[in-house]
């Protein structure tokens, strides 16, 4: 499934073949279920996670030298940079789903390559090692993504996958994939050394029940960032959810959080009005940071229009995608979005 089995067995020996790797993944629930299932298998190495901008470059060479790896895996992330790649003495395993993009000299798994479908990284770490079916199965949800081995997990949790459910969407909303999949995406939130420390307990979790009925510290651990992140995100969508929603675009904007939680509050506008473009912003420094959303139209060639003129940036996907732009340029930014709907 998306990639052949001689690939699947070549990722399978790199892994294998290694004493000492790196993990660099996205900060989303895909990202880190990907990391923690090569992680738990390998039961060494370490793990860096990848926030805001999804590229791994300079930045990261500081982390290299610090941990000194006989190999680099990098897990759900659409570039490395050529600087990285130049500095990097060591082979890089590069698995991702966005692109393709050109690999340069690392070793390159995308299945948009063998056909373009795009399968989450953590649905094709799980075809490589069978071992972690629990965190497979969220990471798939968290891209929206029903994948092949969900069957099995809902003949174990029947309580949390009912059976007979296949729409991915109505999974994710209605059913306690929800709670699952949030208290991974709340977890990573803050600084990427904090993020680490929940994702690495995280890896010594059992199973789904243990985390969600808080049965051990570790997960009591957890659970107490997610209830705090979710006390402010719950308030944040009560007003989302009360915005004016009539038009084509429906904007909501906030100030001030600790964290940014545009990406889920933009993920349930959307559910709630699929037929609308959903932007979500979050003022910060001068700037409004976008979460946007919409099934009809190209996101990545609005948000260009848009941009056209003041100063700001923007992409992604042509369903899900981030702008950002001065909060001066904001209502311009608006008026020339809604000209292209
Ligand atoms: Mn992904």
């Amino acid at each position: 499934m998306g990639l052949t089995n001689e690939q699947l067995r070549k990722i399978k020996e790199e892994l294998d073949n290694c004493n000492n790797p790196l993990f660099f993944f996205h900060d989303d629930p895909d990202g880190v279920c990907s990391y923690l299932q090569f992680y738990k298998y390998k039961k060494e190495g370490h793990g860096v996670s990848v926030k805001s901008y999804p590229t791994v470059d300079k930045r990261f060479l500081r982390r290299v030298e610090e941990y000194n790896p006989d190999k680099i895996f990098v897990l759900d992330l659409a570039n490395i940079h050529e600087e990285f790649m130049e500095k990097v003495k060591v082979p890089i395993i590069w698995i991702d789903h966005h692109g393709p993009f050109d690999p340069g000299k690392a070793l390159y798994f995308n299945p948009r390559n063998n056909g373009n479908e795009s399968i989450p990284v953590t649905a094709l770490c799980y075809h490589v090692l069978r071992q972690d079916l629990w965190l497979a199965v969220i990471g798939s949800f968290g891209d929206w993504y029903y994948p092949d081995f969900a069957e099995e997990f809902s003949k174990l949790y029947p309580d949390i996958l009912p059976p007979g459910m296949t729409d991915p969407e109505t999974v994710l909303f209605e059913t306690e994939m929800k709670t699952l999949v949030r208290i991974f995406s709340f977890m990573l939130m803050g600084k990427s050394n904090d993020a680490m420390k929940y994702a690495i307990a995280m890896g010594r979790i059992e199973g789904p029940r243990e985390l969600l009925n808080k049965e051990t510290p570790r997960a009591k651990f957890i659970l107490k960032k997610y209830d705090e992140i979710n006390k402010e995100f719950t308030s944040l969508l009560q007003q989302a959810k009360a915005v004016d929603a009539t038009g084509k675009l429906v904007l909501y904007s906030y100030a001030n959080p600790k964290y940014s939680l545009s990406k889920d509050i933009a993920n349930e506008l959307s559910h709630l009005y699929p037929d609308k473009v959903i932007v979500v912003g979050r003022v910060d420094k001068g700037e409004v940071k976008m979460s946007l959303r919409s099934r009809h139209h190209d996101l990545p060639k609005i948000i260009d229009f848009a941009l056209v003129g003041l100063t700001g940036y923007g992409g992604g996907h042509e369903y899900a995608a981030g702008a950002c732009v001065k909060e001066d340029d904001f209502s311009r930014f608006l008026e020339r979005m809604k000209e292209k709907l």
